[in-house]
């Protein structure tokens, strides 16, 4: 994945039309394009391969099974062009390991804590021990919240020079500065550009903003 815009949209919308459109136009903006369930169950799981004419695709399906399952389903991804995708942690080093060897080099995010207030609940109380697993294993990178940029910080400390993706910008209230700042390395936006009326501006604000802070 390149490193110039540090933007990665989250292409979140379920019509197959308007993805592409939307790639189209700023496909070439942003260092990546994110695809998740919404658009991959609208569309097919061929919409990663379509959209890698656009750019890196990195498919997040927060994969989270056994390991012979995560193998599966991280071959398929990667069958399709994907460049990277995103895993659950919580299922344990051998299921993550299975998708970093079906990988073979493409890029594999560990979530190490989510964004929204239910992250407070569970998960938080073992973003640290993930973040740790994410070094163990050798995956690219982890995903932490860009709605806490304290808690990016301190996942930063564990995760030496792994790549730090933040999801929760804009809508969930998180800010692209803050995250970057904080220690992240990317940050992740979906509604705020897929939902505006010209969704090329949004990104070309929010890259501005990015650089202003960075
Ligand atoms: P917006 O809130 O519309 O900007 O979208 C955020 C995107 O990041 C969505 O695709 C979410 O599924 C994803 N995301 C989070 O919002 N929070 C997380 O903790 C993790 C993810 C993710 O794994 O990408």
């Amino acid at each position: 994945m390149k490193k110039k815009s540090r933007l990665i949209l989250a292409l979140d919308v379920t019509d197959k039309s308007e993805a592409l459109r939307i790639a189209a136009d700023v496909g070439a903006l942003v260092d990546a394009i994110k695809v998740g369930y919404p658009l991959i169950l609208s569309s097919g799981l061929g919409i990663v391969n379509e959209l890698a004419q656009y750019g890196d695709v990195l498919c997040d399906l927060k994969i989270a099974d056994i390991p012979n399952t995560n193998r599966l389903i991280a071959e398929q991804v990667f069958k399709n062009r994907a460049a990277g995708v995103i895993v659950h942690g919580f299922t344990g080093k051998d299921s993550v390991e299975a998708c970093v060897a079906a990988a073979k080099g493409k890029d594999v995010f560990v979530i190490a804590e989510m964004s929204h207030p239910g992250a407070k609940q569970f998960i938080q109380f073992f973003s640290e021990a993930l973040a740790e697993l994410a070094v163990e294993v050798r995956a690219t990178g982890i995903v932490a919240p860009g709605t806490r940029p304290e808690r990016i910080k301190k996942l930063r400390e564990t995760v030496g020079d792994l790549l730090i993706i933040a999801p929760g910008i804009g809508v969930q209230g998180g800010s692209a500065s803050a995250a970057l700042t904080a220690g992240a390395d990317y940050v992740i936006v979906g509604r705020t550009i897929y939902e505006a009326q010209q969704p090329k501006k949004a990104v070309e604000e929010l890259i501005s903003q990015i650089h202003m802070h960075s």
